[in-house]
């Protein structure tokens, strides 16, 4: 069940605000990122205090995340792994982070982001923004919650870890909004609600307010929520309390902010991938093989592709042994830039026979197509299928 903050009630009153003035940033976030992965990957952990980055027995290493079940206790990233195993004894430990692996879902991720918009900016390995103005104020009646809905839904289905959006009128507005209501949430602060929000909210929470400058607030004007701050109305006032910082205060509780972003040719990630684990499903009665899946997985990235346009160069195959877990990467690169399907089939089932010589009967674990290695089309040259459709 997603939580929606109870902003949204008041939004339904969105008159008072000219449509054309409304823009809807999106600020996506994924919840307790590597954590999430790892549970993903074994099951058997959910609904437990896991913490990624450690080690239980020599107590060495820091938190570098850890589920909300331990957060309960205090545990946080950061901290190091004796504090942490002080607060919450029964932890589970996991020593090391599987990179690679987190790797390849944020691109999946980010991939399946950047085919909402091509205003898009991939901001850290689990955080991207989106500009969806256009759509949600041409499509959906200025409501973003049914597409804010659709992406978790998308992200959940796909990669089977859950995110939280915050959604404003500009960028600022939207990342801290995304903190409100975590995990799994989505919090939209409609423009006419932003000092109203920021009110109750400690200055810390402003993205760019560290823990330094919070001490120094607290200890030299007494200061810890934005709304003490908010008691003094101009820039004027703000700047002559805070110096620099008053200016920055002014700006985002009037609401100033980015309110558009940089459109993409090729997002962040650059590649699209699709990638099933196998984990002993039947299909129809029969037990799924590398050569089932692979055309759904095919059609997947090629659907992608072509919503964003792009054309690839690069096809790899990557399979991962089920008794070794070891990954093996098998990819071939064309001269040409091309969006064709056929070509991506034929070339996968090729590295899949090619695995297949090498590697006789060896159970799979997991199969993955991904497309990279992403250029522009040449202009002079044509796809077959313009070729054949010109008169
Ligand atoms: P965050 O988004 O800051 O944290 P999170 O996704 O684990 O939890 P949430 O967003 O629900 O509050 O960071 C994303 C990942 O980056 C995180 O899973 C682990 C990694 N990370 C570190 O390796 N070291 C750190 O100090 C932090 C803060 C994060
Ligand atoms: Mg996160």
């Amino acid at each position: 069940m997603v939580a929606i903050v109870a902003f949204l009630q008041k939004s339904q009153n969105q008159a008072k605000v000219p449509k054309k003035e409304r823009n809807f940033l999106f600020h996506v976030d994924l919840d307790c990122f590597f954590a999430a992965v790892e549970i993903r990957e074994q099951p058997s952990l959910k609904g437990l205090p896991i913490i990624v980055g450690g080690d239980k027995e020599s107590k060495r290493g820091v938190v570098t995340t850890c589920t909300y079940e331990a957060r309960r206790f205090g545990v946080h990233s950061g901290m190091s792994i004796v504090d942490a195993l002080k607060l919450c004894p029964e932890s589970i430990c996991l020593p090391r982070g599987n990179y690679l692996l987190y790797r390849e879902v944020s691109d999946s991720v980010m991939s399946i982001l950047s085919t909402y918009t091509d205003e898009f900016r991939c901001a850290s390995i689990d955080e991207a923004y989106l500009n969806l103005t256009k759509i949600i104020n041409k499509e959906f009646n200025g409501n973003p919650i049914p597409i804010a809905e659709e992406i978790k839904k998308e992200i959940f289905e796909i990669e089977g870890i859950t995110c939280s959006i915050g959604i404003g009128s500009n960028t600022t507005i939207a990342k801290m909004a995304t903190s409100q209501n975590k995990p799994n949430g989505i919090t939209y602060i409609p423009k006419e609600h932003i000092k109203e929000f920021l009110k109750p909210l400690p200055v810390r929470r402003i993205s760019g307010i560290g823990p330094k400058s919070a001490e120094r607030l607290q200890k030299n004007h007494g200061v810890e929520t934005i709304g003490q701050i908010m008691k003094l109305e101009t820039e004027y006032e703000m700047i002559r309390k805070y110096g620099s910082l008053g200016k920055f205060f002014y700006r985002i509780i009037s609401g100033e902010g980015r309110t558009k972003l940089k459109t993409n040719d090729y997002y962040g990630a650059q590649s699209i991938s699709k990638g099933r684990t196998f984990y002993g499903y039947l299909e129809d009665g029969e037990p799924i093989t590398a050569e089932k899946l692979l055309p759904k997985l095919i059609d997947q990235v090629h659907e992608r592709l072509t919503k964003k346009s792009f054309r690839f160069k690069t096809v790899t195959l990557e399979i991962k042994l089920q008794n070794s877990f070891k990954n093996i990467n098998k990819s071939r690169s064309f001269l040409a830039a091309n969006d064709d399907k056929e070509r991506i089939n034929s070339t996968v089932f090729e590295l899949l026979e090619e695995f297949r010589n090498t590697h006789k009967d060896e159970p799979i674990r997991k199969v993955a197509v991904r497309v990279s290695n992403f250029g522009k089309k040449d202009s002079n040259q044509k796809s077959i299928t313009d070729f054949f459709s010109e008169k």
